[in-house]
C-alpha cells in the first residue's frame, strides 16, 4: 500500500518551547516511519508580524536544527525552509483569488493576534491561513499533525481545496488535522489560562527546548498553582493540571498512577519532579542539537537537499493547478 503524506509547519518567531515539542514535533518524529513527510520552517508566515532580520535568520536555522535534533530524519522526512520553495507564495496568490474574505474574518487566531497590533496589522497576517493552505495542498497532504490552535486553519484549508476542486476539477487532496489527545494545548507556566507561545513576551511563561537545567528548575518553581493542596488532574485548577499533564506526557504513566504517586506530597515536590523529568527528556535533544550545529555545513546541506525534493513535488503540483485554472 502506498504511504500517505504528512505535512506540517513551524514558525521561526522565537525559541521553540515545550508546547511545540509535546503538541507537534515529538509526534512528527514518532509517526514519520509510517508516512511520507514534509516538515517546513514557515519563514514567510513568521514575517506576517515584524521581525528583526538578523534574529530571524538565526531563528530559522535554530528551528531547523531542533527538528533534526528531535529525531526527524532525512531518510523519512523532507525538512525545508518555506521561502526556498517559491511555489508556496505562488499558490497562495492563486488561492487568494478563490477564497472569500468572510472565511478569513472568522479565523480566531487572526482576531487574537491582530488585537495586539491594532491598525499596524498587516495584510499578510490576515492572509496567513491562505498561505498555510498553499503549504499543505502543494504536497497532496492527507494528514496535518498540529496542536489544537491550528485546527481551524486546517479546516479552512479543506474548504479552500473543496472550492477549488468544485470549480476546476479534482486537483487537491483534502487534508485532515491530526491533534494529539493529550498535549495539543500545553499552557503557559505563569499564565495557565493561555497556551504556551513563542511570541509571548513573558519569557518565564515558556520552557524553551534549549533552556539549561537551572533555568528549567527556576521557571517551574515559579509556575502558578493555586491555594489548594491535593494533587489531582482537575481541569478547573489549570496550573496544577498543566504541570501534571506535562509530567504525564513525558513519563507515559497513567493519570491514576500519577495521582497515587503524588498523594500526600506538596506542590514543591510536584514542581521538583516535573522539572527533573523535563530536564532528562530534553537532555538528548539538546546534546544532539549542539552536536549537529557544531558540524560545519551539515544543516545547510540538509536544508538544501530538502528544498530540492520539496521543490520537485511543488512544481509538479503547480503545473496541474495552473493548467486547470487556464493559466497555461
Ligand atoms: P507563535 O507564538 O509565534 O504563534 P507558537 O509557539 O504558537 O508560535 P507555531 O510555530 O505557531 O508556535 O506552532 C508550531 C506547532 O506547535 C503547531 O502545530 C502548533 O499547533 C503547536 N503548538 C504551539 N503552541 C503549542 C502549545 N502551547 N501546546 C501544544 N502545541 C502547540
Ligand atoms: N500556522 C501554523 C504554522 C504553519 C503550518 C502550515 C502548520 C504554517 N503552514 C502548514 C501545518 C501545516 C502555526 O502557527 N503553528
Amino acid at each position: 500500500m502506498e504511504k500517505k503524506t504528512v505535512f506540517s509547519g513551524i514558525q521561526a518567531s522565537g525559541s521553540l518551547h515545550l508546547g511545540n515539542y509535546l503538541g507537534a514535533i515529538r509526534n512528527w518524529a514518532a509517526m514519520q516511519y509510517q508516512y511520507n513527510n514534509y516538515f517546513c520552517v514557515v519563514d514567510l508566515h513568521t514575517i506576517t508580524v515584524p521581525q528583526d532580520p538578523a534574529t530571524l535568520r538565526a531563528k530559522i536555522k535554530e528551528v531547523a536544527g531542533l527538528l533534526f535534533a528531535a529525531g526527524i530524519a532525512a531518510e523519512n522526512s523532507v525538512v525545508f525552509i518555506q521561502s526556498d520553495v517559491k511555489a508556496h507564495s505562488e499558490l497562495a496568490w492563486l488561492l487568494n483569488c478563490i477564497t472569500p474574505m468572510g472565511w478569513l474574518h472568522r479565523m480566531t487566531q487572526f482576531k487574537e493576534k491582530s488585537e495586539k497590533q491594532k491598525e499596524e496589522v498587516s495584510v499578510g497576517l490576515f492572509d496567513y491561513p491562505v498561505l498555510q493552505a498553499a503549504d499543505i495542498l502543494l504536497y497532496d497532504t492527507h494528514m496535518v499533525p498540529v496542536g489544537e490552535d491550528q485546527k481551524q486553519h486546517v479546516e479552512l484549508c479543506r474548504d479552500i481545496a473543496q472550492r477549488f476542486n468544485y470549480r476546476y476539477g479534482d486537483v487537491f487532496v483534502l487534508p485532515e488535522a491530526h491533534i494529539p489527545p493529550v498535549g495539543g494545548r500545553v499552557m503557559g507556566l505563569s499564565n495557565p489560562e493561555k497556551k504556551m507561545s513563542k511570541s509571548e513576551e513573558k519569557k518565564e511563561d515558556s520552557i524553551f527546548l534549549l533552556d539549561p537545567p537551572d533555568q528549567i528548575r527556576k521557571k517551574i518553581k515559579k509556575a502558578t498553582t493555586d491555594s489548594l493542596r491535593d494533587i489531582s488532574f482537575d481541569e478547573k485548577r489549570p496550573g496544577v493540571y498543566n504541570l501534571l499533564t506535562i509530567y504525564q506526557l513525558l513519563t507515559d504513566k497513567s493519570r491514576e498512577d500519577i495521582e497515587n504517586h503524588f498523594a500526600g506530597k506538596s506542590y514543591k515536590d510536584l514542581k521538583e519532579q516535573v522539572a527533573e523529568v523535563v530536564i532528562e527528556s530534553l537532555k538528548p535533544l539538546q546534546e544532539r542539537y549542539h552536536e549537529l550545529t557544531g558540524e560545519k555545513g551539515y544543516l545547510d546541506d540538509m536544508l538544501e537537499r530538502g528544498a530540492i525534493k520539496a521543490g520537485e513535488q511543488a512544481e509538479e503540483k503547480m503545473r496541474q493547478v495552473t493548467e486547470s485554472m487556464g493559466l497555461k
